[in-house]
């Protein structure tokens, strides 16, 4: 009997796995029976924009955590497909860092390609995921009409992401706060800060670019707090970096150097947990925002069950290549082309993995760290060759450029891994560019 497989999640890394199956069965591989489930209405994960926060129509809390006006962080050239090249989608070379719905465009071009929304059930949420006698029970929640089910499958791949449940810490004072006090999770829109004095807290890349971008709509001025270590970019006229946050008495915000602002609103930008209580325990991930959690062999793999699966579970700098590394790797193991070594000597690689992490101190390292990662993946795989030491080297160039100008690196070209292309220079300075829609993006309005 063909094995079943289910996959819990249809944003980038569940789009990759169904993809990679797709691939093979193209190739004239014997596939198994996939079936996604996806809480959403529609696919693309984080990159499916929705304005609402809180609960959605059906009463579930929002996965949604981007914004309005969000553009790429990092150069497309070292997210790139390597089957499916940026030329091949937009038909035209593009700027280098594309707002949302551009990237959004090309994840789900792919997808439509590879014809993978039949195998997608919508409006679907996992409930609840165990195993016993060789096989795994799926309980899932049909959201329209309240309906519950269990299915058995041989295989599972959770592909459920982990920036949608907000870290929330508190300090002294938010109770009496007469302002807005509010998580990046539930930030949607830059506008409603125009002509205040807002405070963030956090000091990575969701305080990084909330902080340009309320200031770029409008925002009066923005205080970044940081808990441990300074971003330390040369920040526009208008954004301050000051230490961590003391308490608040009523809205003024004391910090622990003693200095005090008055502020109107708040945002944490204080990191997501992963949140993955639709496991059973013994399957289930616990772990921070790392670049290698721990018992997962090849970052995928449960340790104590390989059938179970996670994609992106860790912490990014590289995204969608990462993500068709794993998700290749682990078509290929349920395929039987390639096997896992012992329980044993997996515990050991992934030991030796995260020693290799401890001893990463920069940026730069990190990038290698997780550049090593990727080769390390496609080293057993029949992924598309793709340059994959020239996209290290533009995240390194890229981590520069946020030093020399943090509001005028997307303004930057970089050449792509796959064509060679170079990306031509976007029509406006970022900073200026208040319109983040495709059509002006691709010159087309
Ligand atoms: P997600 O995109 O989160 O998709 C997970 C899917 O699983 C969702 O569709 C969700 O509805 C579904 N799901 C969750 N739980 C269940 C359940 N129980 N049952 C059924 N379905 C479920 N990356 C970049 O490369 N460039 C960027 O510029 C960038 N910007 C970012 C900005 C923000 C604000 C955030 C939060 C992230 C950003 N990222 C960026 C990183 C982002 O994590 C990845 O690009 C990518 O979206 C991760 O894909 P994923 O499939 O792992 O998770
Ligand atoms: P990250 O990268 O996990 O960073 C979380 C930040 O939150 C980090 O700077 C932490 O500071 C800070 N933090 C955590 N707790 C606190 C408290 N109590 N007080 C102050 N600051 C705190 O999350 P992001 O949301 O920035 O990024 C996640 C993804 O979203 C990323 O892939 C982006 O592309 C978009 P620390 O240094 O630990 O002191």
């Amino acid at each position: 009997m063909a094995s079943r497989v289910a996959i819990v999640g249809a944003g980038p890394c569940g789009l990759a796995q169904m993809h990679a199956f797709e691939q093979a069965r193209a190739e004239g591989a014997d596939v198994p029976d996939i079936v996604c489930f996806e809480k959403q209405s529609d696919w693309g994960g984080l990159w499916n924009y929705t304005w609402r926060t809180g609960l959605d129509e059906w009463g579930e809390p929002v996965h949604g955590s981007m914004y309005r006006f969000l553009w790429s962080n990092g150069p497309k050239e070292c997210l790139e497909f390597a089957d499916y090249a940026f030329d091949e989608h937009f038909g035209q070379p593009i700027p280098s860092f594309p707002p949302r719905e551009v990237l959004y465009d090309y994840i789900t071009g792919r997808a439509k390609k590879s014809n993978v929304r039949e195998f997608i059930e919508f409006n679907t949420a996992v409930r609840w995921i165990s195993y016993s006698d060789e096989t795994f029970s799926v309980t899932v929640e049909n959201l329209a009409d309240r309906s519950t089910r269990t299915e058995e499958f041989d295989y599972v791949i959770v592909a459920t992401g982990h920036f949608s449940v907000p870290h929330m810490p508190s300090y002294p004072g938010f109770e009496q706060f007469p302002g807005r006090i509010m998580h990046s999770h539930d930030f949607r829109d830059s506008r409603e800060f125009d002509g205040k004095d807002l405070l963030v807290l956090g000091s990575s890349y969701s305080a990084e670019d909330i902080a340009l971008q309320t200031r770029k709509y409008g925002a009066k001025s923005v205080t970044i707090s940081y808990r441990t270590n300074p971003m330390g970019f040369p920040w526009p006229d208008g954004i301050d970096e000051v230490p961590k946050l003391s308490h608040l008495d009523g809205d003024v915000a004391h910090f622990i150097d003693g200095t005090t602002r008055r502020v109107d609103a708040i945002v944490l930008c204080t990191g997501y947990q992963h949140s993955l209580g639709f496991v059973a325990e013994d399957l289930r991930l616990r772990t921070n925002n790392v670049l290698y959690p721990d018992n997962l062999y090849k970052g995928v793999f449960w340790l104590d069950n390989p059938k179970m699966i996670y994609l992106g579970m860790q912490d990014q700098y590289y995204t969608f290549t990462m993500f068709d590394g794993q998700a290749w790797y682990a078509r290929d193991y349920i395929l039987g082309r390639v096997t896992l070594p012992s329980r044993d000597e997996m515990a050991v690689d992934i030991a030796e993995w995260r020693a290799k992490l401890d001893a990463c101190e920069t940026p730069i390292q990190e990038i290698d760290f997780q550049a090593d990662y990727i080769a390390d993946l496609c080293r057993d795989v029949d992924y598309p060759e793709f340059d994959l030491d020239l996209t290290r080297e533009h995240f390194k160039t890229w981590e520069h450029h946020k030093e020399e100008s943090i509001i005028g690196y997307r303004d930057r070209s970089f050449s792509s891994p796959c064509t060679g292309t170079v990306a031509p220079a976007h029509h406006t300075p970022w900073w200026q560019e208040l319109d983040d829609s495709m059509a002006t993006f691709l010159g087309n309005k």
